[in-house]
């Protein structure tokens, strides 16, 4: 059945559907397979993602065709050999709302505008590329409960601006056995601000989390002491289901609240695996902590080597409608993971109330902000060209191999990256700089192919 006609609408304008507000737009790069034509696959997808069939049925009324997801907009022509742009306007109709509380829910929003849509057959390539969220949708996610100025706060720092988070992932990867992994927080955290698990750390058999976490809170407890400086630790809860989860969070925080450290955990989530159902679970039973989402596994989602999946910058928005106080954004370029200089919009359009994204001008309405969270492959040489190109340095950034491959030690590594950051902000040359703070000078050696960035 030819359904370009019920599912397309090229009189529809975007402006007037903007200013309407009742419909949720989407931007996605098409590519048809062959003998297909742009506008019919087109409104096919519109049709797979909302109230259509590969037929016509029986059961359509007037109520159905009234909440049909239209196309509005299409470019064949756009990206050469990769596809053309089409645009498709879903009705706020579609989208559900939580028996609960009449929220909007991430799971379902993104399971109709980037669901079955993408294993058609008549397609080679789908992928959504921004999307525009009415006010009267944005005002009805949960978003953050909490956000960078709550951990500005513990740090001792000014609410607004509070600066540079300096971060580290306790390497290897894999993890340590308890003693060896509390010596290398205390070891960081003489430097550093904040550590967090990597993503397989967590409750390893040779490290049990009702092992490893009073020491961590023990050993937190005495870098305070020390260094008379507030630190953090952002603990993986990340699990297959939601009692598991409380009772890991639960546990964890009444390990640090006995030295009174409570607010000095954040929850760490492996958000891409567990979903937004994982996500909400820490949201929604720990609003007073810090929720990290950790994205591992993103890039089968996300890679711009991809005809599917979304671009990253859709997943940005995502996790900040689901209500991730921070999320890894990337190194834009700068560390080991794939991307761009271009990609600082990922973290204005997480940190700012209203930002314009690759097609859409997104308001928050007062949404929380979430932090960019940038790792992999940083270290301190790396960060003032990264900072340069952001244009600011209110960010958690963790480094790994940054500050357990510094020559001197993982406290001078915790050191350099917080040099780094005050040699970019008050413009000094990084040479002349390095002349006067020696863990900056000794990251030219611990990290000698970084040394003309
Ligand atoms: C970084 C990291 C992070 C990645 C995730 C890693 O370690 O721990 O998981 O940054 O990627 O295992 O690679 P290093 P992203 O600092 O030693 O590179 O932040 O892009 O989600
Ligand atoms: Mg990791």
């Amino acid at each position: 059945m030819d359904q370009s006609n019920r599912y397309a609408d090229l009189t529809l304008s975007e402006e007037k559907l903007i200013a309407d507000g009742n419909h949720l737009l989407v931007a996605y790069r098409l590519k048809p397979a062959a003998g297909y034509g742009f506008l019919e696959v087109a409104a096919h997808v519109a049709a797979e993602s909302s109230t259509g069939t590969n037929v016509e049925v029986s059961t359509t009324d007037d109520f159905t065709r009234g909440v049909d997801a239209l196309v509005y907009e299409v470019d064949e022509a756009a990206f050469g050999d990769k596809g053309g742009l089409m645009k498709i306007a879903y009705p706020v109709d579609l989208f559900d709302p939580n028996l609960i509380d009449g929220h909007y829910n991430v799971s379902h929003m993104w399971s109709l505008i980037l669901g079955n849509n993408q294993g058609m057959g008549d397609h080679e390539g789908l992928r959504m590329l921004d999307f525009l969220v009415p006010e009267q949708m944005v005002k009805k996610f949960d978003g953050p409960a909490t956000d960078i100025s709550d951990l500005w706060k513990v740090l001792g720092r000014p609410e607004v601006d509070g600066g540079y988070i300096a971060g580290t992932i306790i390497k290897p990867k894999l993890g340590l056995r308890p003693e060896p992994f509390a010596k290398a927080c205390y070891d960081f955290w003489l430097g550093g601000d904040f550590i967090k698990n990597d993503e397989p750390q967590a409750n390893q058999p040779f490290c049990p989390m009702e092992t490893v976490i009073p020491m961590v809170a023990e050993t937190m407890d005495r870098a305070q002491q020390e260094t008379g400086e507030a630190k953090l630790f952002s603990a993986n809860v990340t699990a297959d289901f939601h009692e598991e989860m409380i009772k890991r969070g639960e546990y964890i925080l009444g390990e640090f609240a006995k030295y009174g450290n409570e607010k000095h955990v954040a929850f760490l989530v492996d958000g891409f695996v567990t979903g937004p159902a994982g996500v909400t679970t820490a949201r929604r039973n720990f609003p007073d902590t810090y929720l990290h989402f950790h994205r591992a596994g993103h890039g089968a989602l996300t890679s711009y080597k991809s005809p599917m999946g979304m671009d990253p910058l859709c997943y940005m928005k995502l996790a900040r409608l689901m209500g991730a106080s921070g999320i890894h954004t990337g190194t834009m370029g700068y560390g080991k993971m794939e991307g761009h200089g271009d990609e600082r919009v990922l973290a204005y359009m997480l940190e700012r109330d209203e930002c314009q994204g690759h097609y859409f001008y997104q308001k928050w309405y007062g949404m929380k902000p979430t932090t960019p969270i940038i790792s992999g492959g940083m270290n301190a040489l790396r960060l003032p060209g990264f900072f340069e190109n952001l244009g600011h340095g209110n960010v958690i950034n963790t480094c790994g191999g940054g500050s357990f491959g510094h020559i001197d030690s993982p406290a001078a590594g915790g050191t350099s990256l917080g040099q780094a950051y005050e040699c970019w902000k008050t413009g000094a040359d990084p040479i002349e700089y390095a002349k006067e703070h020696p863990e900056f000078a000794r990251a030219f050696e611990s990290f000698p192919s970084d040394a003309d960035k």
